[in-house]
């Protein structure tokens, strides 16, 4: 089956009690036994649920995996996965990350004895020498928020496997219409379905995806057992806004490249990254292991001053200030101080994250018009 057929389709039938062709909204915390044991395949809905249960299944299919589980929020699967570990454990995650990554890794987990490395992954080879005995993970953005940096999961892949180290990719910014991390060797696939895969700015939810029964099992019982499960309506939603995600992700990416090269050559803007550029660092990457480049774009200003930031974002009509991507409507962020504050300045500035960084979410509105909003906020 094709991606444009599996997203309306897969994992999803029609509802065996009535013949909803939608999957029904289980609004239930619990379900009835005859006798104790004696039930339908559910017993409460923290464990299992029909309506997460097919979206589980439809972000799997995907994701051209064999398990898909969602949680209460992007942070929340991530959770799941570091909890996999234990004190002594090591970790070799990207250096570039949504904040509130960064801050799980170092704010929760540290004080539990597990250990990260934040590292350039760029170049694939910069991992290797971080590898010990106790890695047990690598862990990576692609494209990274927000510097749109591109790592190479495959080449990422082959490191891990020829070590024994699971592999972990938060596939937000890409969606597994642009990219899918498991054909290319990766072990875990995450989502912030909060972002493209939701679409609407109307749910905040996340997921994991894998292909190792074993995994999913230990995975599932975390999930179980720490409870940050998604509710029947929110997976509803979600359900909803997967049918459109191929035609909505075209048009991100069509916008987001009329909107790249707007921004080139304005005189107030210093550096663009988006990865559809031929002279983006690892474009030949993701020319490889993506379909397209995406809507996610960030620039500098030049002088490099945050107030000037400020006032051009204040000017905005269509890119509304805001926190989240994905959805589709257009929104802006300024990184440093929203997004990914919680990451010291130093290390922020290492990594080029500037103070006039301004990120930008394309949406799918008419791109002249975004264009004409930009010019104008721009001055
Ligand atoms: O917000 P939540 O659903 O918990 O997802 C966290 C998360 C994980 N990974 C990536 C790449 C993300 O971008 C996010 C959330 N990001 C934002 C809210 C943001 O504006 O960047």
């Amino acid at each position: 089956m094709k991606f444009e057929t599996k997203v309306i389709h897969a994992g999803v039938e029609p509802d065996p009690s009535t013949g909803a062709i939608m999957t029904p909204i289980f609004q239930t915390s619990t379900y009835v036994q005859s006798r104790p044991g004696d039930h339908k395949g559910y017993e409460y809905s923290r464990t299992h649920n029909p309506t997460r249960d097919a979206l589980q299944n439809s972000i799997a299919a995907l994701e051209g995996g064999d398990h898909g589980l969602c949680f209460s929020s992007g942070l929340a699967a991530i959770d799941a996965v570091i909890k996999l570990f234990n004190p002594g454990d090591e970790i070799i995650s990207g250096n570039d990350l949504y904040g509130g990554t960064f801050r799980i890794f170092t704010k929760i987990f540290e004080k539990y004895g597990l250990k990260f490395h934040f590292v350039d992954m760029h170049d694939v080879s910069n991992i290797e020498k971080y590898i010990n005995k106790n890695t047990k993970l690598i862990w990576a953005e692609t494209p990274t928020n927000p510097m749109m940096n591109i790592i190479d999961i495959e080449g990422v892949s082959k490191i891990a496997k020829a070590n024994n180290i699971i592999f972990g990719v938060d596939n937000t910014f890409a969606t597994p219409y642009l990219q899918q991390p498991i054909a290319l060797g990766a072990d875990i696939v995450m989502h912030s379905v909060t972002k493209y895969l939701g679409g609407h700015s109307d749910v905040v939810m996340g997921a994991l995806v894998v292909n190792n029964a074993e995994l999913a099992d230990q995975l599932a019982f975390i999930q179980n057992s720490c409870g940050a499960t998604p509710g029947p309506q929110d997976c509803f939603l979600v359900l909803r806004g997967i049918k459109t995600l191929h035609v909505r992700m075209d048009r991100h990416c069509d916008n987001g490249r009329k909107v790249a090269e707007f921004l080139v050559g304005h005189p107030k803007v210093d550096r663009i990254y988006w990865p559809g550029f031929e002279d983006h660092p690892n474009h030949a990457i993701a020319k490889r292991q993506m379909k397209s480049y995406g809507g996610m774009i960030s620039f500098t200003l030049k002088g490099d001053n945050q107030e000037e930031a400020f006032d051009i974002m204040s000017k905005f009509h269509l890119f509304t200030c805001a926190e989240s991507l994905g959805g589709v409507e257009s929104l802006c962020n300024h990184p440093a101080s929203m997004t990914h504050a919680s990451i010291p300045r130093e290390e922020r500035i290492k990594n080029g994250l500037l103070d006039s960084l301004i990120r930008l979410s394309v949406g799918i509105e008419d791109v002249e018009d975004l264009i004409d909003d930009l010019k104008k906020a721009l001055g």
